[in-house]
């Protein structure tokens, strides 16, 4: 995360998207930077880059950096390049495709391994949500994952665009401390909110350990 010394209430975060191929990580990306679904994907090879300013109250503009990452990619030699740097992970897998959330696993120590000196904001994506009686992945093992692993999660569509726009907007506002009335799901609306120094209450369904006190946080992600 990087402050601009013009305009302090401008910053940037960047965004990376891990999991699996075929998980929707492109199609997440292009939802919430183009609000598309494009039935024609190519599978992913290295990165693709998106960004999108967004604004999260009257007077506090982010610009999202979103690192749609391909998924065969996890072990690859470039993906502590990928990761270098990261203030947000969404660890995305498709609820009708049960190793796709099994993989989680490896995404996230991967993710520890390259992070070890400073752990990045965690949310874990469960795509596909249109697709709720093909659904593979029990809530509760989905709810439980995130806590084990200090996250927020988060049930998306990138088809139907459900929550899309929530997730973006929810993980940036936990970032940088910023409480979100509840009515701000999928707001494409200016957005009146307060910005707070303590723990965000209310408005995350799951709450990470490490954003707690993360106001001191470095932008130094140490390579091994
Ligand atoms: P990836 O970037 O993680 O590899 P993609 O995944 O975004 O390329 O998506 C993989 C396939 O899943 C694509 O279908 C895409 O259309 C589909 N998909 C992505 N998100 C959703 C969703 O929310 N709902 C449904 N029903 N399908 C989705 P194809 O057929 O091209 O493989
Ligand atoms: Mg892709």
């Amino acid at each position: 995360m990087s402050d601009s010394e013009d305009d302090a209430n401008e910053k940037q975060v960047k965004i990376v998207i891990l999991g699996d191929g075929s998980a929707g990580k492109t199609s997440i990306s292009e939802r919430f930077s183009k609000d598309a679904f494009n039935r024609d994907y190519n599978q992913t090879l290295g990165i693709d880059y998106y960004l999108k300013r967004i604004n999260l109250t009257h007077s506090y503009n982010v610009t999202l950096a979103v690192n749609d990452v391909g998924g065969q990619t996890l072990g690859g030699d470039m993906l502590d390049k990928y990761i270098y740097g990261a203030d947000i992970v969404l660890l995305v897998y498709d609820i009708t495709n049960l190793q796709s959330f099994e993989n989680l696993e490896d995404w996230y120590s991967t993710v520890m391994k390259y992070c070890a000196g400073r752990k990045p904001l965690f949310a874990l994506v469960g795509n596909k949500s249109d697709l709720e009686h093909l659904r593979a992945v029990k809530a509760e093992k989905h709810h439980q994952f995130a806590k084990d692993h200090d996250m927020l999660a988060f049930f998306v569509s990138a088809k139907t665009g459900e929550s899309i726009e929530s997730l973006f907007r929810q993980v940036t506002a936990n970032l940088m401390h910023i409480v979100l009335p509840k009515s701000d799901t999928d707001a494409r609306s200016v957005i009146t909110a307060t910005i707070v120094r303590q723990e965000p209450q209310n408005s995350i369904p799951i709450k990470p350990k490490s954003t707690q006190s993360n106001a001191t946080r470095t932008s130094i992600c140490s390579l091994q």
